[in-house]
This record gives C-alpha cells, sequence and structure tokens, in this order.
C-alpha cells in the first residue's frame, strides 16, 4: 500500500480532472501492488510562467510487477488552463497494450477527454478485444477527429469534448471501465522474455508519436522554454527506455 495523497493541485482543478485522479489512484490501489517510483531529478512538483500566468505540474509515480511506470500528472496554468495526463508503461516481458489517458480544460469547460488503450503490437490481445467489444456502446455529443500523428490509437480511443456535467461522468466511467480492464488484463497475462525486444519497439513507437503533439510540447516550451520541454517530454513524458 502507499499511502494516500496529501492536499494538491487537484482540489483546485475542474471537477471532471479531480473525480478522474481520484478513480485513477483508487483502481490502482484496489488491483495493483505499488511501489514508488523515482522521477529523474526534481521533476515531480514543477513550476513555471507562462505569459506571466503561473504552470504548475504536480507528478505521481508508481511501479508494479507488471508495469514499469504509471505516471498520473496534474497541470494548471493560472486560472486558464486544467490538464489530467495519465500512462501506464508495461514492463518488456508483458506483451500489454498502453493506456493513455488526457483531459485539457479551462473556464470551467473541458475541451478535450481522450482515452485509449493502443496496441503495442499488429493488434490488441484477444482478451482486450473481447472485452472492449462487450462495453455497451456509449454514444457522446460531441467526437473529435484525431490528430495526425494519432495513427498510434486502436479503434477503441475515444476523443471528444464532453458537452455536459452527465457526459463528463458517463466520459470518466469509460476511463475508469478502461482502466480496469487493463488492470484485470495485466494480472492475467503471463511474463515472456522472448518477446521483450518487440514490446519495447512498439513502446518506442507509440511515445514517439506522442512526442509529436504540438500542443502539449508549445504549452511546455512558453513555460520553460525549448529545451526543458524537449527533455521532460522526452524523460517524464514519454521516455524511451533502453533494454
Ligand atoms: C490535446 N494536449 C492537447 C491540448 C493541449 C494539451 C493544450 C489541446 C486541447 C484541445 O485541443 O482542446 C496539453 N497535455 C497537454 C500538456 C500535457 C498533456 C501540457 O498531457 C502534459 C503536461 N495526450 C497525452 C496522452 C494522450 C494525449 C497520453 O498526453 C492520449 C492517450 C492526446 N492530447 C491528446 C490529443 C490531443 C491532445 C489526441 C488533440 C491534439 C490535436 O487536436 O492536435
Amino acid at each position: 500500500m502507499v499511502a494516500p495523497t496529501p492536499v494538491s493541485l487537484r482540489d483546485q482543478q475542474h471537477p471532471m480532472i479531480r473525480t478522474l485522479a481520484d478513480r485513477i489512484e483508487t483502481t490502482w490501489q484496489q488491483y495493483l501492488d505499488l511501489s514508488p517510483y523515482h522521477l529523474p531529478e526534481d521533476l515531480g512538483y514543477i513550476e513555471g510562467r507562462l505569459e506571466g500566468e503561473r504552470l504548475t505540474i504536480e507528478n505521481q509515480c508508481y511501479q508494479t510487477p507488471q508495469f514499469r511506470k504509471l505516471h498520473l500528472e496534474l497541470a494548471r496554468v493560472g486560472k486558464n488552463l486544467d490538464i489530467l495526463h495519465c500512462v501506464m508503461f508495461p514492463r518488456p516481458e508483458y506483451s500489454l497494450p498502453m493506456f493513455g489517458c488526457d483531459l485539457v480544460g479551462g473556464r470551467g469547460q473541458i475541451s478535450a477527454a481522450i482515452i485509449d488503450l493502443s496496441p503495442v503490437a499488429a493488434t490488441l490481445p484477444a482478451g482486450y478485444i473481447a472485452a472492449l467489444e462487450a462495453l455497451p456502446a456509449q454514444p457522446f455529443a460531441e467526437e473529435r477527429d484525431l490528430p495526425g500523428w494519432g495513427t498510434i490509437f486502436s479503434p477503441y480511443c475515444r476523443f471528444i469534448r464532453p458537452s455536459s456535467p452527465e457526459e463528463e461522468g458517463l466520459f470518466v466511467d469509460l476511463i475508469v471501465n478502461y482502466l480496469t480492464l487493463h488492470c484485470q488484463q495485466a494480472l492475467a497475462t503471463p511474463a515472456i522474455l522472448a518477446q521483450r525486444a518487440q514490446v519495447m519497439a512498439g513502446q518506442r513507437h507509440y511515445c514517439e508519436q506522442q512526442q509529436q503533439n504540438d500542443k502539449t510540447r508549445r504549452v511546455l516550451e512558453k513555460a520553460f522554454g525549448a529545451a526543458w520541454a524537449e527533455r521532460y517530454m522526452t524523460t517524464v513524458l514519454f521516455d524511451l527506455p533502453e533494454l
């Protein structure tokens, strides 16, 4: 068990972000055997300035027997931009997809809410496909188009702009369904040493595509400069470890 998080940034953030952050942590604690994961140097809590506004980033990281890094990041720019970013990186001996989600909002409205279980092989494992197909169809009023680098996402990726508090709640439930399914599948998946190189190649491709997200990069560059943004995107957000 890991001690509960003290009062944090999340208490000031959009309610959808607060709710999702709490539910991700609860689900991790319910299913996974968490130990601390140490970020490079002092990248746990960061403050910078973006166009005169303060940018605050709070990172929480864990590792487990199946995952080399579980990353939950909360960020806030002044009172205008609230972000939740979460990625789960499997260890190379587990051929598991990448769980990723991002909520971006400002001035009381979430503009981007995305969830996916992205394959690191040609397709998702059969157990994932069966479980995802069995989920009830969940329509949302405003579906958004994926950017060009989004070729990494699975057919089950959902990207929306929530149109009401009801939709916000339904999308949080959907994310928690994907997360629960992922934890259950991970616990039932055997470690296979022989596939490590393939798994890492798949994770590398995922990270290289995510590093092309100019919207994320621009926020970080404006607050901290290009070199810092590059280092943060390649060591904290989407690092590519060697075997
Ligand atoms: C979009 N990400 C965005 C946007 C911003 C950020 C400002 C634009 C919002 C909008 O179009 O409404 C910013 N996101 C950040 C920052 C961080 C962050 C600064 O996570 C971290 C410090 N992004 C991810 C993950 C996924 C992801 C894991 O980090 C998906 C699994 C997706 N974010 C994603 C996508 C877009 C986005 C697909 C839309 C990009 C576009 O339309 O070009």
